[in-house]
């Protein structure tokens, strides 16, 4: 597509789409006519895409997730769609600013965190590798709440991405499927009719997503809530409005807000609702879609793969065996071995507080159909295996790890080291069981969006290097090898890594007036605010390290700026705590005229993803701190490497494999590892002792608790301090002293300016293996057992 031709577009969008007249066009309007022109260059090839699907009879994958944390859109289907040229110059010729565009588009939250991007990157994965798949969500009118500072302290307001028309989604009113709740069930020998008492619809919205060159386009299609019966007219011609309304709100309120748990599950009636909402709308539609094209619901499992990510749609399992069996007859165990075939399993945590569970009086009353297939999935589980104490129903709760793993073939970890705890921790009996159902598949990053398009200096300079193959090629990376042997072009490294933190450092002041060096070390955590990745741990770091400054402030310090970014759940009290206090932290350390030269703190509001794409660049080191054992993989470790920030970490999650792939000389390790941490928990009294041996991290607690940090109210941080001295079940003082050490080799690293430059080259380099097409691959061949499609026709530039 040429400039004019794009610029046409556009014009004829803002005019017959949008009904504006250019000369009273407006940002928004620009943007959504920019957008629709970029739309239709999609269409056909999305359109190509599933016509092949259907003529191939291809397998397809279903990616059941209540979360998918996609961000902004128009700059992903640009880039891949190869357009950017085209638009600039488009743009340009309209003296419309590209750039005020993309910031206008708002960010589509739908997910809380790792989980919810990691599906997000999936689906960009399967597009570009042409694997026929449709992502499965729910359409949350309200994502993830935005976050502001009042008083350093965490204000959630409610998030409106829909209060905007979506570009990039077409509504689909005719397919709208039924759901039911509660009711009662009637047998019918070993089969069973269910009258649920409550009827809701869930009607789809479908987004394109578009692979790499355009080559493939796959669906996400997310469910909207949609009473059965509109509003009430007998009640409305009776003048009670309100009641009138009322049941299209009760209904409209499952897709109404995400759920903002990260970790503390809550067990409410609401979320349950949602699961089985969006659950029961994909399952149906997945069989309404093999039934279109074939007869045998024997043949489910070679047709179509149900990943289910985490438990959250696990009652998968129990909804196709009831479907399969109740209504279509099928005899019990063969359904079940239909469903345990077709369906497989992603675990995200070991966290014992974050397994979901549901009271069986809850399940029995909102599904208790589902109930009784999940007691007689049970008992055939224990007829096959001829043990008695795995039950997904035990102790007056359905356990939804144990359900997911017993109606799965495949159960996967998320990184090496969490798939062997899984094996002897959370499912240790049922991969004694079942020794060939857990299987690893690290998790990965799409390179389109965590290097081409957030990066844009360094994927310049990478492609000058060694051509584009790297962008689904991403092993390709480690052509850059040789290049880092050159000091001329590690110097062209080093300046588009500098570039980027003058970019940074504008941003930060003028958004938050706060002057940072773009010289010092730029040292970034951004992740969820959680006591297990230990934001703490860094902060009485920096305190520590602050103390020093000032004990000798001329001591010729090398400059950092500590910068965090992340949301706290809003009923998880410490979490908020952590996050007032680096605020604090920040209010008095910015401006003392001791120190401030060389340390700052920064924690810019609302981390979302367009925030990460914004900080990852710029980032010198990627702060990966978690207790070992804790973090399941982590997915931002990765994509700070690639973007050439050193790690420093402990022997958790994928920062094991990445330490491996890097180079342990490239790496800063520190703290025990999950073996050491589980034995010394055992130890009575290891936080005092760890304080007792650190004077350090003695003082740093003390700083704490004499309110230098909350002069007005010296007790605000008392269960910070009381739980880090007394209990500290995540390790952080017994990890303090070798976290130091580890933090003053960086100090002396980053010294050596080009030393720094080529171990962060080879971050990037190495990098390639964190592509999310690799984890694509390998679900592929080891779960879905599944190959892509040959792809339509590179889309021109
Ligand atoms: C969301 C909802 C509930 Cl109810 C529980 C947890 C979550 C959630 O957001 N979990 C999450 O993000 N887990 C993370 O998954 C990532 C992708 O696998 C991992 O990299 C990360 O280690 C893990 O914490």
């Amino acid at each position: 597509m040429t400039a004019s031709e794009m610029k046409n577009a556009i014009l004829h969008h803002l005019v017959y789409t949008l009904g504006k007249d250019a000369a009273h066009a407006k940002t928004y309007d620009w943007r959504m006519a920019l957008s629709f022109a970029v739309r239709d260059q999609i269409v056909d090839r999305w359109f190509e895409a599933t016509r092949r699907t259907y003529a191939e009879h291809r397998k397809r994958v279903y990616y059941l997730s209540l979360e998918f944390l996609i961000g902004r859109l128009l700059k992903d289907a640009v880039i891949n769609m190869r357009l950017e040229e085209a638009v600039q110059d488009a743009l340009d010729a309209l003296k419309i600013d590209w750039h005020e565009l993309l910031e206008d588009e708002p960010d589509a939250a739908l997910g809380n965190g790792g989980l919810g991007r990691l599906a997000a990157c999936f689906m960009e994965s399967q597009a570009t590798l042409g694997l026929p798949a449709m992502g499965y969500g729910i359409r949350y009118e309200h994502g993830l709440f935005r976050q502001s500072f009042e008083d350093g302290r965490q204000v959630e307001e409610p998030e409106d991405w829909l209060s905007q028309t979506h570009a990039w989604e077409f509504v689909r009113p005719e397919v709208a499927i039924d759901i039911g709740f509660g009711g009662h069930v009637q047998e019918i020998g070993s089969r069973a009719n269910w009258y649920p008492s409550e009827m809701l619809i869930a009607m789809a919205h479908d987004t394109p997503v578009i692979g790499w060159k355009g080559r493939w386009g796959n669906t996400l299609r997310l469910w909207e809530s949609r009473p059965m019966h509109g509003f009430d007219l007998a009640r409305f011609n009776r003048g009670d409005y309100a009641a009138a309304a009322e049941p299209e709100a009760l209904a409209r309120t499952l897709s109404r807000v995400l759920y903002p748990d990260d970790h503390t599950e809550q067990g409410k009636e609401l979320r349950l609702k949602q699961e089985f909402f969006h659950t029961a709308a994909s399952i149906r539609d997945i069989i309404r879609r093999f039934e279109s094209e074939y007869d045998d619901l024997k043949l489910l499992p070679k047709k179509a793969a149900i990943q289910i990510n985490d438990t959250h749609p696990a009652i998968a399992g129990p909804e196709l065996v009831r479907i399969l069996h109740d209504e279509r007859g099928m005899d019990f165990e063969e359904a079940v071995g239909i469903a345990r075939n077709t369906i497989s399993y992603t675990n995200h945590t070991l966290l014992p507080e974050a397994l979901e569970t549901w009271g069986e009086a809850r399940m029995g009353r909102l599904l208790p159909r589902h109930m009784q297939l999940i007691d007689r999935i049970d008992d055939l589980h224990r007829r096959e295996t001829g043990t008695g104490h795995v039950n997904a129903h035990q102790d007056g709760k359905v356990h939804m790890g144990t359900l997911g793993f017993i109606m799965a073939h495949k159960v996967n970890g998320v990184a090496a080291l969490h798939t062997e705890l899984q094996k002897t921790t959370v499912f240790k009996d049922l991969h004694e069981l079942h020794p060939d159902r857990i299987v690893n598949q690290t998790n990965g990053v799409t390179p389109r969006r965590w290097l081409l398009s957030c990066n844009p200096r360094l994927a310049s300079l990478i492609t000058e290097g060694i051509g584009d193959g790297w962008v689904d090629h991403a092993e390709d990376l480690e052509k850059i090898e040789p290049l880092v042997a050159d000091p001329a072009w590690l110097d062209r490294y080093a300046a588009a890594k500098k570039a980027n933190k003058v970019d940074l450092s504008n941003w930060i002041a003028e958004t938050m007036e706060i002057g940072v060096d773009p010289d010092a070390i730029f040292d970034i955590q951004v992740k969820r605010i959680h006591e297990y990745k230990r934001q703490h741990l860094n902060l009485l770091e920096t305190i520590a390290h602050w103390q020093e400054i000032r004990d000798n402030p001329n001591a010729g310090w090398v400059p950092r700026v500590k910068i965090f970014g992340g949301k706290a759940f809003p009923n998880y009290i410490y979490a908020k705590d952590m996050v007032r206090l680096a605020n604090d932290m920040a209010r008095v350390m910015n401006s003392d005229p001791l120190t401030s030269r060389y340390l700052k703190v920064v924690f810019p509001p609302n981390y979302n993803v367009s925030l990460a794409e914004r900080l990852i660049p710029a980032a010198d080191l990627s702060e990966q701190i978690s207790t070992a054992g804790k973090e399941a993989s982590g997915t931002g470790n990765m994509k700070l490497t690639l973007n050439g920030a050193l790690t420093i970490g402990t022997l958790d999650g994928a920062n094991v494999e990445i330490r491996e792939l890097v180079g342990a000389e490239n790496f800063f390790l520190f703290g025990m590892t999950a073996e050491e941490v589980m034995a010394r928990r055992a130890e009575a009294g290891h936080a005092a002792r760890a304080i007792a041996e650190d004077h350090r991290l003695a003082r740093a607690l003390e700083a704490i608790r004499s309110g230098i940090f909350s002069p007005d109210e010296p007790g605000r941080y008392h269960s910070i301090t009381e739980n880090l001295s007394h209990h500290d079940y995540f390790m952080v003082c017994s990890d303090f002293t070798d976290y130091w050490r580890a933090q003053r080799e960086v100090d002396t690293a980053f010294t050596d300016p080009k030393d720094w430059a080529r171990k962060a080259a080879l971050n990037t380099a190495r990098a390639g293996w964190f592509s999310s097409d690799r984890t694509i691959r390998g679900y592929m061949k080891d779960i879905w057992h599944t190959d892509a499609a040959p792809q339509v026709a590179d889309a021109a530039e």
